[in-house]
């Protein structure tokens, strides 16, 4: 570090001064320059001098340098603030892999704009901003809903309504994924209860993150919520992506065999989008595939699409799987998945995902007129 010291010192004027601000940190302050583009020329100074291996006593060591550039008042009216700002800017350089980077360029704020997020996100749970909305599945040979899927809402009070791709990263990177999960989990389970008896049996699914899918402790944390809640281990589905099943196959399967074990039921979410082979199919720890909506959403148009459907259809009879259609937004569609033998399926033709409150309405007048018209046409066919 004392290399690097002198060797910082060594680029800059008379006035300019290096502080050390952290185990592998320095903060550089350059007064009088006029704008960012100066302040990146004495970085760019700062890099090209450690371009060249360090000489440290006997030894060469090559550092890899990157910095994170704040411009006072602009940026920041304290210290605080501006090494905050500086810290930012250094952090979306190393994720951009550029050795450089200006507070307050967009990438910059929205890394910024995350961290605040994380924080939000203990908040939400505790104040109860997070909420799941419902999805009905249909299973088309009855004419009655077979499944729920719970999607998971954060009511953010500046952004708005968030969706799980905006939030679920956020509470990856900050180790709050399992606490979310086991949120979902027995919230889905203890509204399911609230849901209209007339149905007999509505498992409710949940989204599982990878790594919870890959700890083994995620079946405990199952048992512990369906013993609590649930009437019966089978109404309670774990959704997890087939790519998730791909990370590190053995350590998933294990969990998903454990989970299979409890009773809860196992759907491979997104089907098709993650190149399983073959084999896996022997011994999947699953009773559900849910082909990728892209597939289904294309198979109208695409001679391509409709084949990977079949296939897909044929791979989940051939192993003894549901399969559920995702992403069905119109009759056409509905006609043709029914045409081929697909009968369950989801998607904003037949429901949307709703609130709680609305959700339960939704069961109480089932099937609402204009369902009831959408599933006649499209079950019994019409002429062409
Ligand atoms: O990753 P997963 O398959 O669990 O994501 C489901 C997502 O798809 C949810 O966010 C849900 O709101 C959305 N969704 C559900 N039905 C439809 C649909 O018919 N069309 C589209 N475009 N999205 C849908
Ligand atoms: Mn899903």
């Amino acid at each position: 570090m004392a290399a690097a010291y002198s060797g910082i010192s060594a680029c800059l004027r008379p006035n300019d001064r290096v502080l050390r601000c952290g185990q592998h940190d320095f903060a550089v302050i350059l007064p009088g320059v006029l704008n960012a583009g100066h302040a990146l020329l004495a970085a760019r100074k700062i890099l090209g001098a450690f371009q060249a291996p360090l000489q440290v006593e006997n030894e060469t060591a090559k550092v890899r340098f990157a910095v994170g550039v704040t411009l006072f008042p602009d940026h920041g009216g304290d210290a605080d603030q501006l090494l905050r700002k500086a810290q930012f800017a250094l952090m979306s350089s190393e994720t951009d892999g550029v050795p450089w980077a200006v507070s307050n360029s967009p990438e910059v704020g929205a890394l910024a704009g995350a961290w605040q997020l994380e924080s939000d996100l203990d908040e939400a749970l505790d104040a109860g901003d997070l909420e799941l909305y419902y999805q009905a599945q249909i299973d088309l040979t009855s004419g009655l809903p077979c499944g729920v899927e719970a999607l998971a809402r954060w009511n953010h009070p500046r952004h708005g309504l968030l969706l799980p791709d905006t939030f679920i990263p956020v509470a990856d990177r900050s180790g709050r994924l399992s606490r979310l999960t086991q949120w979902a989990i027995n919230t889905a389970l203890r509204q399911s209860r609230e849901w209209t008896t007339r149905f007999n049996l509505l498992p409710v699914a949940v989204n599982i993150p990878t790594s919870v899918a890959e700890d083994a402790e995620f079946p405990e944390l199952l048992a512990a919520a369906t013993g609590l809640w649930a009437p019966t281990p089978k109404s309670l589905t774990v959704e997890v992506t087939e790519t998730s099943l791909l990370r590190s196959p053995q350590t998933a399967r294990k969990v998903l065999q454990a989970v299979r074990e409890l009773g809860v039921r196992v759907s491979i979410d997104d089907f098709g989008t993650g190149y399983s082979s073959l084999g896996q199919f022997r011994d999947l720890p699953a009773d559900e595939l849910k082909i990728d909506l892209s597939f289904v959403q294309a198979m109208l148009r695409s001679e391509p699409d409709r084949h990977i459907v079949k296939l897909v259809l044929e791979l989940s009879q051939a192993f003894g799987l549901e399969l559920v259609a995702e992403g069905v937004e119109d009759s056409e569609t509905l006609t043709m998945l029914h045409a081929l033998g697909c009968n369950r399926v989801q998607g904003y033709l037949m429901a949307r995902p709703v609130p709680q409150a609305e959700f339960c309405q939704w069961l109480d007048d089932y099937p609402n007129p204009q369902l009831h018209a959408v599933l006649c046409m499209s079950t019994l066919g019409k002429p062409n």
